[in-house]
């Protein structure tokens, strides 16, 4: 059967410099209650009949469209499903709603828009608890050690916002809840180099990229620079200004970077007329305000189109081909402490993985494994790689304090790319005392990269990461900061990541790959073997993005959808 979708210039009708600074927190909010609120209606008999097909955009267009909007029910027949809410998921949750496709997505986490005992949402970076972590028992702090004392606490097992995921030789950090990473990051939205891009991305158009989709992706996300001026002056940043004049000091080029924060939130928040959220110090588990997350920009306008509806603590489990077309999908509803309430299985026409690099190269690796979905190729699970993230932090003399008031949304970085093969963000340190030290997160080029496996017998998705690998990271970051010490006459501080332990080399934030483009899928995202199933997500990166990873993802994911809808969707 055909499917119909609204014309081209429906795509187009939202502008794409669309100022998404006024979409504010209080209407997405109010957004959120009324999809998981909206009528239940029979989502089967609004969308036409069964899959393999009939999503008949006539009968979206008469089909009301409230009827379709609430959490997924048991025996649902949806057009699309996405897996997850993050970067992927988000870009095409909107492009597909644009078009006229009804959209549900399943997202694991909570929804995030209920506040706790104290009134916020988010929980403070420096006061984890119940909110703060992703079904653990105690804390595991990135940072996990100050002056030597370990930070880690115990905490109530809960549904919270960053998942320290472990495999044997890595911890992956990742957000968990509607808007994905946009959660828990440091809003750093770094195009990369347009020299660098070939690596990254070998098989895709650069001129594209950088003519439509990375500007695309840069004003969908409602990026910005922070005013130089104020930057100049501002308490919060004496820690970024510290780090410049080091890097200057030893010839390394200082770049400022775009930031998805409001500026002019954080100016009041210097100024002290509102509540304080990236200078108090939030970031790592939510910001209470300021950041724009997806649910300030792609999710809110996708919520907008009325074709997009949410179901948080929905995990999918399962995909397979379905009798008569289109592909049946299993979910786990959760409850707050991770226990199943309830299994569900959906019938989908067209399935979005857009899991995160892990959570749909895991997916995807068992579902081939198990024979659900036999058809993928060798290539899933392959080419995975930690963005060549290493930390450190430098202990600074006493004459170069690096401020008690730190904003925790980075503003810069120091390039070495070209030389030495590595892009420290300079990070703060935001503990609300004096440190006088300098933290840096380097993204590093590394040529490993590790493969997903089926574990059959321990019944899990293992990765063959070695934490020997990172001594290629920690070497490229040394280009910089052994340069920086000599000059400076300081040294490493050894006191952040255990006892006399200089490297965070155990972690990393920018999980890339496991299901490459051009290789797992097409050039496009099209998994292969089984028509109708897409990866939309950091997993589609092999391994390295040059600089933090989402502004990449995004315009990856605009790019990719734009061909899927033209394609696939409008024959
Ligand atoms: P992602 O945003 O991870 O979304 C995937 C979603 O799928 C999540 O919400 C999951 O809960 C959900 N999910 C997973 N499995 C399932 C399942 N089976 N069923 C249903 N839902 C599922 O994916 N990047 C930058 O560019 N700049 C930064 O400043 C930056 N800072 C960071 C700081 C931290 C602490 C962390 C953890 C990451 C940071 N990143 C940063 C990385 C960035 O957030 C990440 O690359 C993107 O979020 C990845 O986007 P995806 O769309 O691939």
């Amino acid at each position: 059967m055909r499917v119909t979708v609204l014309p081209a210039q429906a795509h187009r009708e939202v502008p794409q410099n669309t100022d998404v600074s006024d979409v504010s927190r209080r209407r997405f909010i109010a957004g959120t209650g009324s999809l998981l609120g909206a009528a239940a209606l029979g989502a089967g008999s609004v969308l036409g009949g069964p899959l393999g097909g009939p999503l008949s955009g006539r009968a979206h267009a008469a089909a009301p469209r409230s009827a379709a909007r609430r959490v997924l029910a048991d025996g649902d027949s949806v057009p699309v499903l996405v897996i997850g809410t993050g970067y992927g998921g988000s870009v095409a949750a909107l492009r597909l709603a644009e078009a006229g496709v009804d959209v549900h997505m399943a997202e694991m986490g909570q929804s995030w828009d209920t506040p706790g005992p104290d009134g916020n949402v988010f929980a403070n970076t420096t006061e984890p608890d119940y909110r703060s972590f992703w079904l653990r028992t105690r804390t595991k702090q990135p940072l996990s050690n100050f002056l030597g004392f370990p930070l880690d606490k115990d905490v109530p097992l809960h549904t919270g916002i960053l998942d320290a995921e472990d495999f044997a030789g890595i911890t992956v950090y990742q957000g968990r809840g509607v808007g994905g990473g946009s959660l828990v990051n440091g809003g750093m939205a770094v195009t990369p180099r347009r020299e660098n891009f070939p690596s990254v991305l070998p098989s895709v158009d650069a001129n594209e990229m950088y003519s439509v989709y990375y500007p695309r992706a840069n004003s969908g996300l409602g990026t910005a620079d922070v005013d130089p001026a104020w930057w100049e002056s501002a308490d919060c940043y004496q820690y970024a200004r510290v780090g410049r004049k080091h890097a200057e000091r030893s010839g390394f080029p200082f770049v400022f970077v775009p930031n998805v924060y409001d500026w002019a939130y954080m100016k009041q928040e210097a100024e002290g007329s509102v509540p304080r959220s990236a200078l108090a110090g939030e970031v790592l588990y939510g910001n209470n305000h300021g950041k724009k997350t997806l649910r300030q920009t792609y999710l809110a306008r996708a919520e907008a189109t009325g074709r997009v509806t949410v179901s948080p603590l929905h995990r999918v489990t399962d995909v397979r081909p379905a009798e008569g077309g289109g592909y049946t999908v299993s979910l786990d509803q959760l409850t707050s402490t991770g226990t199943v309430a309830a299994t569900k299985t959906v019938t989908a026409a067209r399935v979005f993985f857009a899991a995160g690099s892990v959570g749909t190269s895991k997916l995807l690796t068992r579902l081939k494994a198990t024979g659900a979905l036999p058809r993928l190729n060798s290539e899933i699970g392959k080419g995975w790689g930690d963005n060549g993230n290493v930390m450190c932090g430098r202990a600074n003399h006493m004459w170069d304090p690096t401020g008690k008031l730190q904003s925790a949304m980075p503003t810069a970085g120091i390039d070495n790319w070209s030389a030495g093969g590595a892009f420290a963000e300079v990070a703060p340190l935001p503990t609300g005392i004096e440190t006088y030290a300098s933290f840096y997160l380097s993204i590093t080029r590394t040529p490993h990269r590790a493969a997903f496996t089926w574990n059959a017998a321990a019944n899990r998705v293992d990765l063959d990461w070695q934490r020997s690998w990172k001594q290629t990271s920690i070497d490229a970051a040394r280009t910089i900061f052994d340069k920086i010490n000599a000059k400076e006459g300081t040294i490493y501080r050894t006191d952040l990541f255990g006892a006399n332990k200089i490297w965070g080399d155990h972690l990393t934030y920018h999980p890339l790959g496991g299901a490459v483009l051009d290789q797992a899928t097409d050039n496009y995202g099209r998994l292969h073997g089984h028509s109708g199933l897409y990866v939309i997500d950091g997993a589609l990166i092999p391994g390295c993005a040059t600089v933090n990873p989402f502004v990449t993802i995004t315009a990856l994911a605009e790019r990719n959808i734009e061909r899927i809808i033209t394609a696939d969707l409008r024959r």
